[in-house]
């Protein structure tokens, strides 16, 4: 059942090429562009920006910086608009962040979901410099009674997926108070040391390390504060799951990113020689606690043993691992699996929990690869 949706979707891999944009990224869906990076020719703890991945839910909005304005405005005592000269002359930080999109592996769930069917690569992970999101809060003297921080981008239109709201609306998510007023949540302007490029929010968007991409509004012009909790459509009807409250299912915002990890190389169905080195390579991340394990198993989950971390541990930045596996004699077909394990001892589920529909994909995903003797005959 398994094997068989996994080919459906990899057998492809030879014309993978084909698929991929000139800027070396999958297409997934060209308008809006929601490309994928390919996860495989990522080698460094930065993700290059141009294989970034790019998730977006309307056209991008043209913005110039010559004429933005950032308001900060709703729950708070001094509301203020703040130009993008304004912004880049306030102090900032620069810290390195992993972005996860909530649907990320989602062409691994069984039967097949709607929705874009990312593979491994809508993750990535950056260094992005920006002003601490509290900094503007402080700023506006946000009120005591301000719950959430809505995050408004400036890109808006109708979703296609139901229940349609009646109107153009724009994409907005807001931050639990506690969440946003810590230091690590970014209104940034800069990725990889540049200019934040065209599709990942230019001239500014919030970057919220923790949590799944869909936190992290692009192409922000509003931060508003609220006495409620904010309902709107992208943390409803969209990026919800099923909580339960005294055993009764009730919906919630998606937010902090769980525990994961993927293996990068080999990819579905590459051909490895029989009885020789061959390294995994993977990395694995968390939301706001550290990765400290990973295991490897070679044989679909019967047998683990321990990978090696290349990167030290870093909150909210993925940790690369490595495997040397010496492939066995007899030539087949053959499961990698990888397993994280994170500070506070949990490990990454054995199955998809349905309570997140077609998101929060962790649990080990199956890389199917052939052993073949160096003759080229295999069983
Ligand atoms: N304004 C705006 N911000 C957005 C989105 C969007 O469609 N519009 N997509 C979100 C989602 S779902 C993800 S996963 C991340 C992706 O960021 P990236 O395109 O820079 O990789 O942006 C988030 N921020
Ligand atoms: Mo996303």
């Amino acid at each position: 059942m398994e094997t068989f949706y996994i080919e459906n979707s990899y057998i492809q891999d030879g014309i993978k090429k084909a698929r991929q944009s000139s800027s070396g990224l999958i297409i997934r869906q060209k308008e809006p562009r929601n490309l994928e990076t390919p996860l495989d020719e990522v080698d460094s703890f930065l993700t290059p920006t141009e294989l970034f991945y790019i998730r977006s839910h309307f056209p991008i909005p043209k913005l110039e910086p010559a004429s933005y304005q950032l308001r900060v405005d709703g729950a708070v005592r001094n509301p203020f608009s703040l130009s993008y000269r304004e912004l880049r002359d306030m102090p900032s930080e620069t810290r390195a962040a992993t972005l996860e999109c909530a649907g990320n592996s989602r062409v691994f769930l069984v039967p097949q979901v709607e929705g874009a069917q990312w593979e491994l690569g809508a993750v990535g992970n950056a260094e992005w410099t920006g002003v601490p999101l509290r900094a503007l809060l402080e700023r506006a003297g946000m009120e005591e009674d301000a719950c959430e921080i809505v995050l408004e981008g400036a890109d808006n239109g109708k979703p296609k997926e139901p229940p349609v709201p009646p109107v153009p609306i724009s994409y907005a998510r807001s931050l639990p108070r506690e969440k946003a007023i810590r230091r690590e949540v970014l209104i940034a302007y800069q990725m990889n040391g540049r200019d934040l490029p065209p599709d990942h929010g230019y001239p500014v968007r919030a970057i919220v390390p923790g949590h799944y991409g869909m936190a992290s509004v692009k192409w922000l012009t509003g931060i508003y504060a609220v006495r409620e909790p904010f309902q709107g459509y992208w943390q409803t009807s969209d990026y919800g799951y099923w909580d339960y409250l005294d055993a009764r299912p009730v919906r919630r915002p998606l937010g902090e990113m769980k525990l994961k990890s993927e293996i990068a190389r080999p990819r579905v169905y590459e051909t490895l020689a029989a009885n020789q080195v061959c390294t995994v390579f993977g990395a694995a991340w968390a939301g706001e606690t550290e990765v400290t394990e990973i295991a490897v198993s070679t044989d679909g989950g019967r047998s683990w043993a321990e990978g090696e971390f290349l990167d030290p541990a870093q909150r909210h930045a993925w940790r690369r691992w490595k495997f040397d596996w010496l492939t066995p004699k007899q030539p087949g077909k053959y499961t990698l699996l990888a397993r994280a394990k994170d500070a506070n001892g949990e490990v990454q589920p054995d199955q998809h929990d349905q309570n997140y529909g077609s998101y929060v994909i962790t649990h080990p995903l199956p890389i199917e690869v052939f052993v073949e003797n160096p003759t080229g005959s295999s069983s």
